[in-house]
């Protein structure tokens, strides 16, 4: 049944965990594949039990980006228009992950190639296995990073490597991601699923609406100035303080005891 379904969705203790599922095409996206996306992030949004998104891969790589299969052209043919193939499918994924009121987490088992790795990189917190790799493999067919690449990567490592990243799609190691400040954490391949999973348990039980609130101010602080990002943490803070979750973390460290956080 399962391998039938290019995306896996599973509920449990606040944590979504979403698996791309075409293992033996190291679940690169067919249009079917970013559909059903689409749909299983669309129950995640609606279900209010839901505190947390994980996202990984089945099988032995994260994500290839798009299945360059589905886009074989014959001398003749007339060329696809990949811009229609970003605006319907890969930037509304991306912007999906990011406006997400809620942490996102990507557990990066394998290669995350092309569309795979921004992906991978759109997400808040970036685990991968130490045997992971990261490649911008966009130039090697003639293209450019896409899926937010050109945006994240400059922010993440500095302008200097993404241009190397981007321009020569060389393999980075996941331990180099780290070292690099690309990603939060290399794990041992055998600690990924597991230290990945109690990750996102942990943020589960924690104020979903002020990290949801810490995410929207730190997405957009590269791009204001101090005013307007004093401005902004103003806005946000008035906001946290309205929050139950606020009142609980107050009152439970008044009476010293562990707090118990509702997510609203
Ligand atoms: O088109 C649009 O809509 C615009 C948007 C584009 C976004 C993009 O993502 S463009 C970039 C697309 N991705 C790539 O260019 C990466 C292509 N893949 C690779 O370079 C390599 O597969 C990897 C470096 C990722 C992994 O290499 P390796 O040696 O570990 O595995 P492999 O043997 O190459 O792949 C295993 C199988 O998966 C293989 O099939 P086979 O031989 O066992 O039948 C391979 O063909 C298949 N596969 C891997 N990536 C893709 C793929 N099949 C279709 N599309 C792929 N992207």
């Amino acid at each position: 049944m399962n391998a039938d379904k290019t995306i896996l969705l599973d509920i449990a203790d606040g944590v979504a965990t979403v698996t791309l599922n075409r293992p033996d095409r190291l679940n690169s996206f067919t249009a079917a594949m970013h559909e059903e996306l689409r749909g299983a992030l669309a129950a995640v949004r609606e279900d209010s039990s839901v505190r947390c998104l994980l996202l990984t891969g089945a099988g032995r790589g994260f994500c290839a980006g798009q299945d360059l299969s589905d886009r074989a052209v014959a001398p003749g043919q007339e060329a696809p228009d990949l811009g229609a193939s970003i605006e319907t499918n890969y930037n509304p994924l991306v912007r999906t992950l990011r406006d997400l009121p809620m942490p996102v987490i990507c557990a990066v088992n394998g290669v995350a190639a092309g569309a795979g790795a921004n992906i991978a990189l759109a997400c808040d917190i970036v685990l991968a296995a130490r045997s992971a790799s990261f490649i911008q493999a966009f130039c090697k067919i003639g293209l450019i990073p896409d899926s937010g690449g050109t945006w994240t990567l400059p922010r993440l490592v500095g302008h200097a490597r993404a241009m190397g990243l981007a321009m020569l799609g060389d393999k980075l190691s996941a331990e180099q991601a780290e070292s690099w400040g690309m990603i939060w954490k290399a794990v041992d391949d055998d600690k990924l699923a597991e230290e990945a999973g109690a990750l996102a348990r942990q943020l589960a039980t924690q104020p979903t609406r002020g990290l949801a609130l810490i995410k929207r101010a730190l997405n957009v602080s590269l791009d204001n100035d101090l005013d307007s990002q004093l401005d902004l943490e103003r806005d946000l803070q008035r906001e946290a303080g309205r929050t139950q979750d606020y009142r609980e973390g107050v009152a439970a460290f008044v009476a010293k005891r562990a707090p118990k956080f509702e997510g609203r």
